[in-house]
């Protein structure tokens, strides 16, 4: 199977039509879903365009995902702006929508290429929220692959790497919406027979300019982050400082 994995969409519409207009995406025999998909000024958009890849697609459950499916029955004006927010995307969907989101998986394994079984998660194979980046010792990121498969596949942190863990590879996809990376653009992976990291440009003025229009909570800090996020190595040394702080 040749893979496209789009991870970390967050409701980003524009950003994800891009991707999708991507050769190797239409090409590609499985597009894997990895999380994080709808939380974002774009929920039910962003859904109806993947349920329009239809069979080709394997999805998989981020902690956004969880989020939001627990503050469906939530008052709109409780709770923090994070909490907000995951009650206004949960209002955005149908109840058949939620259903689906409910049923898919934490992880789903793919027979890739060139590559073999490989494991595709949201953060790691055992936790939908765990951190680990590029610069995490080995040591400390093996405990979180117990089990898994030579090539896994991760997202959460929306920095791109592919790096050796011990005996593994071990690839963040980075982010299609909300890249925290130098350059603009949806990051996405493609494998089979390799890993590529890939950026597709796109108009983030353009898809700013649809957040802010949105309804979002707060959808001018989102918009405002979409255009000047944090680079790949701030957010690497945030993530590195929050996961030590955490042991
Ligand atoms: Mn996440």
């Amino acid at each position: 199977m040749k893979v496209a994995a789009l991870y970390d969409i967050h409701g980003n519409a524009p950003a994800l039509e891009a991707v999708l207009a991507e050769p190797d995406v239409a090409a590609a025999d499985v597009v894997v879903v990895g999380g994080d998909a709808l939380a974002g000024p774009m929920p039910a958009e962003t859904l109806e365009l993947l349920e329009g890849l239809g069979e080709r697609v394997r999805w998989l459950r981020g902690n956004a995902e969880r989020e939001v499916l627990e503050r469906r029955d939530a008052d709109p004006g409780e709770g923090d702006i994070w909490e907000r927010r995951d009650t206004w995307v949960a209002a955005q969907l149908t109840a058949d929508q939620l259903a689906r989101v409910a049923h898919w998986p934490a992880t789903v394994e793919v027979d890739v290429d060139g590559l073999g079984p490989t494991r595709f998660c949201h953060a790691t194979p055992r936790d939908d929220s765990e951190i680990f980046t590029a610069v995490t010792p080995a040591e400390d990121v093996e405990p979180m692959l117990v089990a898994a498969e030579p090539t896994v596949v991760c997202g959460h942190t929306h920095v791109q790497f592919d790096r050796p863990v011990g005996e593994r590879r071990v690839v963040n996809a980075g982010s299609v919406g909300m890249p925290y990376e130098d350059e603009p653009g949806a990051r996405w992976c493609l494998l089979g027979p390799g890993v590529e990291l890939r950026r597709t440009a796109y108009d983030v003025d353009a898809a700013a300019s649809r957040v802010r229009a949105s309804g979002f909570p707060d959808a001018d800090e989102h918009a405002e982050v979409l255009l000047g996020p944090p680079g790949a190595e701030e957010a690497t040394s945030v993530f590195e400082g929050q996961r030590l702080g955490r042991e």
